[in-house]
């Protein structure tokens, strides 16, 4: 599927097939469908990340709180939507020793706590030991900080999820 081909998708058929890109959060693709044409695939993710900026704080944090755990309780139950649960398993989420899920789940309980959201990192572009170290390090951080950084990720996660739907070269993906 290339963009103009995007752009000729009914608003039923462009929800469907966007519906995740920002995990859990059908209401982005489906405010920006009237933003098309789009230009290229990266216009389209512009105007996803205009509609995310432009939202409140509140708006920001409940994006945050749609994301869940890494090798947490959705992952063990097998609830991750289909990306997460690829997304997590290439970070090796999906093969923690007992010491490191129980380190992992330690963390994440106390970033919570901290924060109110849960950590959130682009899964494919980080590694275990990575993702450890700076769920860590993040912990440490203030509020507006962490809102800010995991909105980046979420972007991140959002082009690459973006990227594997629409290929100039996959003409078939639909
Ligand atoms: C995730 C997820 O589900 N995929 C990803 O890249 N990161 N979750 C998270 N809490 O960071």
């Amino acid at each position: 599927m290339d963009i103009s081909a995007v752009n000729a998708l009914p608003y039923e058929d462009f929800v469907n097939i966007f519906e995740n890109v920002v995990e859990r959060c059908p209401l982005i693709p489906a405010a920006v469908w009237t933003r098309r044409p789009f230009v290229s695939l990266g216009d389209m993710e512009a105007a996803i990340n205009e509609f995310i900026d432009v939202l409140p704080d509140s708006g920001k944090e409940g994006i945050l709180r749609c994301h869940p755990d890494l090798a947490g309780r959705d992952l063990r139950s097998g609830a991750l939507t289909r990306e997460s649960r690829e997304e997590q398993a290439s970070a090796g989420m999906a093969a923690l020793s007992a010491g490191e899920a129980a380190r992992m789940a330690r963390l994440n309980h106390d970033y919570k706590e901290r924060f109110g959201f849960p950590f959130v990192i682009c899964a494919r572009m980080n590694d275990k030991a990575n993702i450890l170290q700076q769920l860590s390090q993040r912990c440490l951080s203030a509020r507006p900080a962490e809102r800010a950084r995991g909105i980046e990720e979420v972007k991140k996660i959002c082009r690459l999820r973006l990227q594997a739907l629409v290929l100039p070269d996959a003409p078939n993906k639909l």
